[in-house]
């Protein structure tokens, strides 16, 4: 079985029952006049992750490994978002409301979709998500039963609030969960290294990090 070179120690994982979670690299996160930049963040932060996961996913597919993708959205009715949620953030610019790459957060909108240098290729599942984490209130835990997947190979964006919420689900429901440092991003950079520090500390409180050179370099 492969071995990668990680944090807090080395981590064993099988092609078959491992999957590449990508999580919410949407343009309403990582291009300018999304969500996040209407929450004062700076976009250029996450934009650093999108070459090697562009280069991981290539290898990830190249190997036959299961890849999925998550977003992070709402219906356009607004049915599936709590009102606590939805009175979050600048008010002129919250989850709903018109922006230049269409209702933010919104199903369907442009800015909901996928970065281009990302696209989820044929065949592989995105799951759409009300929340932070992706397995509330989605199939995703039922997905991963059906394809007898036990580790997760996470990517995506933001570190601190997305990713971490999903790898402590997973570690919660007893996934192992490798986090891919360089491509996972945060808007604030310490946040970025705490995060990683978090998951890794205490033995693997929450899982393991690695580079995603470290990663692919065990891909048969
Ligand atoms: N604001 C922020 O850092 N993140 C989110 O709102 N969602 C995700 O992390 N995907």
């Amino acid at each position: 079985m492969p071995v990668v070179d990680a944090q807090p120690s080395p981590f064993t994982f099988d092609l078959t029952s491992t999957a590449l979670i990508v999580i919410d690299m949407q343009r309403d996160f990582l291009e300018p006049g999304g969500f996040g930049e209407t929450l004062g963040n700076d976009v250029g932060q996450l934009r650093r992750t999108i070459e090697p996961t562009r280069a991981l996913l290539r290898a990830v597919r190249a190997a036959g490994m299961t890849v999925i993708h998550t977003r992070e959205g709402h219906k356009p009715d607004l049915s599936d978002c709590p009102p606590a949620k939805l009175a979050r953030g600048v008010p002129s610019m919250r989850i709903g409301d018109p922006g230049p790459m269409g209702r933010i957060l919104i199903q369907g909108e442009y800015g909901h979709d996928i970065v281009d240098e990302l696209a989820p290729a044929p065949g592989e599942p995105v799951i759409d998500k009300p929340g932070k984490g992706a397995f509330y209130a989605t199939g995703l835990g039922e997905l991963l039963a059906h394809k007898g997947i036990r580790s997760l190979v996470v990517t995506g964006v933001t570190t601190e609030v997305c990713v971490h919420t999903t790898v402590r689900e997973a570690n919660d429901r007893g996934f192992e969960c490798l986090v891919l440092a360089d491509c996972v991003g945060s808007y604030f950079p310490e946040f970025q290294e705490v995060g990683l520090r978090m998951i890794a500390a205490q033995g693997g409180i929450f899982g393991w990090v690695a580079t995603s050179t470290a990663f692919v370099s065990t891909l048969p």
